[in-house]
């Protein structure tokens, strides 16, 4: 199948580019690099040295014997060459990795904050409205975030995928049910901008029966999947620093270079999270499982396991000999929260779930190791303070 796959230089988007081309797909990687160049801006670069874009497919071509072509592209500036591209390619698929997807990037200023809404949703929307306008019937695979649903108290309840049954009390007494869109419960502008993308597709879905996908991702952890470990060019990003690391690889890097694990108040937080090798398989199933005409926006949970955030401290600690330290949390969320998920869309589709004990814990450790003096200590502090409050205690706590 042709895919056009959106964000495809990306820490998600490559792995999965490789795997789609791997398969047999055509590909189409699009990306305006936006990421390469936010790097320049914090003065900060992937742990592992990645390979330009170009160099990465040349590699590829090499080492995977097939071609996979570039278009540098903003899709949320450039309507008409989007557009155009459509027009052109006539992708049966598109796989929308394409957003800026760090919650404290986004919370960091006012200019990050415009940033982050006018790339997402304006990126989101021109997708819409260019495939709409192209009268073609392209099968939009989104990457979502678990975070729509929030991580507040969800009282013991089990999240749904997507779709959340109520019932609905009448002035005489009686009640009906309805299926809902779960409601949308933001914890930072990066997360709410995925909630506007959830009610876009739904719109669209509803009045020109685009087909979507929304995959509502966890955080995603590991590093290199089985084809990108075939060449050095190939290697895929390892963010580590305050902005765009996430959780787990985080405390895996700090543990592997002895800087104590970064806890963000008490650890209570409690997340869902999916190995990178498990995110590559699930945009593959679920392009092989698309919707059919009419259907509603399928929206699954993918994830594999959730853990609180002290608890993943703990046994990164007792496998590495880590020192933790539990620190003045720079974001506004709930101190403790539930999280039971059901995800069973992608199990009964046939994914085998990769998890914390499967080893690759120290997989990542490793590479960290490899890579050790390539990392900035000055950057690891999480300094992207949600509210003035939080600013207040992070400069107290020094
Ligand atoms: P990333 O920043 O590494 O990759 C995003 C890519 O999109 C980058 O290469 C960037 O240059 C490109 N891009 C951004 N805006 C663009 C635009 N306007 N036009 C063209 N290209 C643009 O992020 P990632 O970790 O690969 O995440 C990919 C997607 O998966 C995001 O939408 C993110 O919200 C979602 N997601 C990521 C995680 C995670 O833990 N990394 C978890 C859940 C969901
Ligand atoms: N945290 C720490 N210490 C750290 C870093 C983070 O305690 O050094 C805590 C945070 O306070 C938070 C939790 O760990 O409670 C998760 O933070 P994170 O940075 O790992 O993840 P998050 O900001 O939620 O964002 C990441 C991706 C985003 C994706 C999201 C999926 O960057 O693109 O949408 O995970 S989810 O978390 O399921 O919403």
């Amino acid at each position: 199948m042709k895919v056009l796959v959106l964000g495809g230089d990306g820490f998600c988007g490559w792995p999965c580019a490789v795997n789609l081309s791997e398969g047999g797909h055509d590909v189409v990687i699009v990306d305006n690099l936006s990421r390469r160049k936010i790097d320049i801006d914090l003065e900060v670069e992937s742990l592992t040295p990645i390979a330009t874009i170009g160099e990465r497919l040349r590699a590829w071509e090499q080492v995977g014997g097939k071609a996979m072509r570039f278009v540098q592209l903003d899709i949320a500036r450039e309507y008409d060459r989007l557009l155009q591209l459509l027009r052109s390619e006539r992708p049966e698929a598109v796989v929308h990795f394409a957003e800026q997807r760090a919650a404290p990037y986004s919370m960091k200023s006012s200019a990050t904050k415009r940033y982050t809404v006018d790339n997402n949703v304006n990126g989101t929307h021109n997708l819409l409205a260019a495939i709409v306008e192209s009268g073609l019937d392209i099968h939009i695979v989104h990457l979502g975030t678990m975070g729509v649903y929030g991580y507040g108290s969800h009282r013991g309840a089990t999240i749904p995928e997507g779709y959340l049954t109520v019932e609905v009390p009448q002035a005489d007494g009686s009640r009906f049910t309805e299926k809902i869109l779960h409601p949308t419960d933001p914890g930072s502008v990066y997360h709410m901008t995925k909630t506007l993308d959830q009610l876009l597709f739904y719109y669209y879905n509803k009045n020109d029966a685009i087909r979507v996908t929304d995959l509502h991702q966890g955080i995603v952890w590991g590093t290199n999947t089985a084809l990108t470990d075939r060449d050095p060019r190939l290697t895929n990003r390892f963010d580590y620093d305050g902005d765009y690391g996430t959780v787990l690889n985080r405390f895996l890097m700090q543990a592997a270079i002895g800087y104590p694990l970064t806890v963000h108040g008490t650890g209570g937080q409690t997340r869902a999270f999916i190995h990178i090798r498990d995110s590559v398989r699930c945009v593959q199933l679920a392009l092989e499982n698309a919707p059919t005409s009419g259907e509603k926006v399928k929206i699954f949970n993918q994830m594999t396991e959730s853990h609180q955030v002290g608890q993943l401290a703990q046994k990164v600690a007792a496998l590495t000999g880590a020192e933790i330290r539990y620190q003045a949390n720079p974001r506004k969320e709930a101190i403790e929260n539930d999280l039971i998920v059901d995800n069973r869309c992608f199990l009964e589709l046939g994914l085998q779930p990769t998890t914390l004990d499967d080893g690759l814990l120290k997989e990542v450790v490793e590479v960290a190791r490899r890579w050790a003096d390539r990392c900035d200590r000055s950057r690891i502090p999480c300094l992207s303070a949600w509210t003035t409050r939080q600013a207040e205690a992070l400069s107290v706590q020094g």
